[in-house]
């Protein structure tokens, strides 16, 4: 199979789009049917087809958060910085360690999760916070990756403008992805896979994993009292917006969906086939969905669903997907239209949740209503401009 990115907009196959309104011989003409049948059905593909469902664990598991340190004066004082382990009731314990800031003076705040990809550490330069010694991405799958991991302290400061965020007083919560799942294929027996049995075919790969993981931590945060657990914002970048796209589909308990660059696999129509396509992704990351989504490689046509049903699937709490202009691999427009055909479900709640827009904006304008977008002048990155953009989107909409 030729996998060779195509970045020519002629070239784009000829496509129709699933109605995300109709499926599996069931339609949904109110709202009433889409929570009772459209949205359920079209959940069950994604996770059949794509990302694959949680196993069933041969015992519950129950989770357990305990606080492991306190500073009143991190980012320059402004907030009030915790370190917390969330450990499992199963042999194999898994332990997420979750760094949160509290903006001051906000009694219950509503916050943004969010994972990263090298360990808390990168989000300050300061040697209080906790060094990663799990994997992170970048460095070697087994053996000692502190040094590496050491040297990326303070690295994530302009991905992660905690001053910004607790400025307009939001709280933030992040977590090394690794902590849920590290980011390679060992036959799905670390992180907290190895607390299930071995996945079927439609069971799940990292992504459904890292998902499963924010929906832990965001149930947790039921513990942390400054914290409003119900005014959430899911948060990614990249691999980490596809894994904030899934999140917030199957746990409606987040309040809001940011899908920062997240291309194929999360924003970007697979139909496309614009930039890295299904087939890449599989072939590169066979870890990352199950195994049913190795069909449709070189295959989209044949998908039962298409990705703005997974913005569909937010439906009808906010959504906000931003795109970059260098960053074609990820498909720009795909992204766009993602939102743009996967307003139909939110039509339903109200009139014009993409604030009538039908074309991609100019870079550097933020457009829509409760489904929001914006192209960044630049490159596959998450910089202080997309979050001046999603603290403004937050403010209309999580703020009380
Ligand atoms: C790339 C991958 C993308 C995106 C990106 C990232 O290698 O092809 O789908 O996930 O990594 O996560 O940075």
């Amino acid at each position: 199979m030729g996998f060779e990115p195509n970045y020519d907009e002629s070239q784009v196959p000829g496509y129709a789009l699933p109605d995300p309104l109709a499926v599996g011989g069931l339609v949904a003409e109110d709202a009433k049917a889409w929570e009772e049948k459209v949205r359920p059905a079209t959940l069950a593909l994604f996770e059949r087809e794509m990302f694959g469902a949680v196993p069933v664990p041969v015992e519950p598991i129950n989770e357990d958060l305990a606080l492991e340190s306190e500073v009143a004066d991190a980012c320059g004082g402004k907030a009030v910085r915790r370190e917390y382990l969330l450990g499992f009731s199963h042999e194999a314990n898994p332990q997420i360690r979750l760094l949160v800031y509290l903006p001051k003076g906000v009694e219950k705040a509503p916050a943004f999760m969010g994972l990263n990809f090298r360990g808390n550490q990168i989000v300050e330069k300061d040697p209080r916070i906790t060094l990663e010694t799990g994997f992170v991405l970048g460095a070697k799958k087994e053996g000692d990756n502190t040094a590496f991991a050491e040297k990326n302290r303070g690295t994530g400061v302009d991905r992660w403008p905690v001053d910004m965020i607790v400025d307009r007083g939001y709280a933030l919560v992040t977590a090394c992805c690794g902590d849920i799942d590290p980011d390679y294929h060992d036959g799905f027996k670390n992180g907290v896979h190895a607390m299930f049995p071995a996945p079927k075919e439609d069971e799940w790969g990292t992504i459904s994993a890292w998902a499963w993981g924010l929906s832990r931590m965001r149930a947790a945060l039921a513990e942390v009292p400054e914290i409003d657990e119900t005014r959430v914002a899911v948060i990614g970048h990249s691999r980490l917006g596809k894994t904030a796209l899934w999140a917030a589909a199957r746990d409606e308990r987040f309040a809001m969906a940011i899908s920062n660059n997240s291309g194929c696999g999360g924003a970007a129509l697979s139909r496309r086939a614009f930039g890295e396509t299904v087939g890449r992704i599989n072939n590169r990351f066979p870890h990352w969905f199950n195994g049913n989504f190795k069909k449709y490689g070189g295959n989209e046509a044949d998908l039962p669903i298409d990705q703005h049903q997974l913005v569909g699937l937010i439906a009808p709490r906010p959504v906000y997907v931003a795109s970059a202009t260098g960053d074609r691999w990820a498909d720009p427009k795909g992204e766009f239209l993602s939102v743009l055909h996967g307003a139909a479900p939110y039509r339903l709640y109200s009139e014009k949740p993409f604030g009538g827009v039908t074309e991609q904006p100019e870079p550097g304008r933020s457009v829509g209503n409760v489904m929001g977008y914006h192209l960044r002048e630049g490159k596959h990155n998450i910089t202080r401009e997309d979050w001046g953009h999603y603290l403004d989107f937050a403010d209309r909409w999580l703020k009380k």
